[in-house]
């Protein structure tokens, strides 16, 4: 994308509505823009951020056989009656009425449509496990909406559910679930710990949260810093093989880790003192296994191996994908601006063209652009150094490829990572191949 074109609108100024640097850090470098209280328009640089932790996050989940569809947005009173829970979610159900006076509502959550819909298609207990998903907006009436896309009401989440035939199995489909959650984390470029839950309006009694740490998080968490250390990516774990999970997953909750509603004193004390960590913690996923809960109450069974009706097991899981992208900059940012995981970034690097007009500076840069230029931005607005640099910094592209005069003469380029803030004069084909753009 060239700069000079784009809908990147950038701010120079703190916006005064912002209280917590994520929610500024999105305002400044163009990613959202608020189109009434606690709803967002995502402008293209958000977008591409939004879609490449959803690709992520998809990845994961179909590698452990879960499969994606697309719920509606809208859906029918009839299904959240039919589990009791139409009266009893309160004010943060936006209720809905067509033209013909039937009562809707925006799925603030999807257990009662995927479970209609698995009582449609599913009938027997031989067809399980089945593990369902979707990547969808949602809508929670919040009292307070607050901190940009960290609390909105409209909101993007990617919702799994699984239907397994008893209790045994349903705890295989929550440890491969976990360790799916692990590696998205780990692949996202955050820590995300996970800890033991309440589990609140969902039900049930099984539940982890993840939390990435962060100053303004919401919750107070207590780990064992152990569990920043772990490659999730190469525990070998045989996802098919129950004893295998189960390994896993004794080995994952070995670790202490607790929000301050579950933290127990006796159990921390025995973690390592040079291993104790405390602070605050944003919630980004969670996990629930809550049994027959809806399958009972909603009256959807397969026929079990002795042809008796079976209420499958159930657990819903899920991922705040709009609130990742404000918990990643919270997680990863310094006083110039948002400092982007390579996985996650909107572009992979800027071209800083420091003199427009200088062939050799533009030749280069178109080069360097024609590489790769659905992952590259190319500043080339005619805009003083110091513009360009701030703007780089603020926006968080992982690589900044800097063009000026003296190096063009010589076909050398300046490569910055801004991560480490290490710089180097390099080829231009040697840059390419480092920003993973080379032929
Ligand atoms: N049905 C279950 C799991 S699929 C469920 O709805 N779980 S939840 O309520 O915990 O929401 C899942 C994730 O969505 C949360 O962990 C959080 O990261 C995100 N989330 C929840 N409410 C909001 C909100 N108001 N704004 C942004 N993200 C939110």
């Amino acid at each position: 994308m060239r700069l000079s074109r784009s809908f990147l609108p950038t701010l120079k100024e703190n916006p005064a509505e912002a209280q917590i640097t994520s929610h500024r850090l999105m305002l400044r470098a163009g990613l959202i823009r608020q189109t009434s209280a606690g709803i967002y328009a995502w402008l293209p640089a958000g977008l591409r951020v939004l879609r490449n932790i959803a690709d992520i996050v998809r990845a994961e989940q179909n590698a452990i056989g879960a499969q994606e569809m697309l719920m509606p947005t809208l859906q029918s009173s009839e299904l959240w009656k039919r589990s009791g829970r139409y009266d009893a979610y309160g004010p943060e159900m936006l209720r809905i009425r067509d033209r013909h006076e039937r009562d809707l509502l925006y799925g603030p959550t999807n257990e009662e449509m995927v479970t209609d819909l698995f009582g449609q298609v599913v009938k027997s207990y031989r067809e399980l496990p089945q593990v369902l998903y979707h990547v969808q907006w949602k809508f929670r009436d919040e009292v307070r909406p607050r901190f940009g896309v960290m609390r909105g009401r409209e909101f993007y989440m990617k919702d799994a559910y699984s239907f397994d035939a008893d209790y045994d199995a349903a705890v295989d489909s929550y440890r491969r679930m976990m360790l799916a959650y692990l590696r998205t984390f780990q692949r996202l470029g955050v820590k995300a710990i996970p800890m033991v839950a309440d589990t609140g309006p969902i039900g049930g009694e099984l539940s982890h949260e993840f939390l990435v740490l962060a100053p303004t998080g919401e919750s107070g968490v207590f780990f064992d810093g152990a569990l920043e250390e772990q490659d999730w990516l190469s525990e070998p774990v045989d996802i098919s093989d129950r004893t295998s999970l189960e390994k896993f997953f004794r080995r994952m909750t070995s670790f202490y880790a607790a929000t301050d509603e579950k933290h127990d004193e006796a159990q921390w004390a025995k973690v390592p003192v040079e291993r104790r960590r405390e602070g605050r913690g944003i919630e980004v996923g969670h996990i629930f296994h809550f049994g027959r809960k809806y399958t009972e109450s909603m009256d959807i069974s397969v026929s079990g191996p002795d042809g008796a009706p079976l209420f499958p097991e159930m657990g819903s899981y899920g991922i705040g994908v709009s609130r990742l992208v404000a918990a990643i900059i919270e997680a990863s940012h310094d006083d110039q601006g948002i400092i982007w995981p390579e996985t996650v970034a909107p572009f992979a690097a800027v071209i800083i063209n420091l003199k427009n007009g200088d062939a050799q500076c533009d030749e280069i840069c178109e080069r360097l652009y024609a590489a790769a230029p659905d992952r590259l931005l190319y500043d080339d607005r005619p805009e003083r150094a110091g513009v360009k640099f701030a703007d780089a910094d603020l926006m968080g592209h992982p690589w900044q490829v800097i063009v000026g005069p003296r190096g063009a003469k010589a076909g050398i380029v300046e490569l910055k990572n801004r991560h480490t803030g290490e710089r180097s004069e390099l080829d231009i084909d040697v840059a390419l191949a480092r920003i993973g753009a080379g032929a």
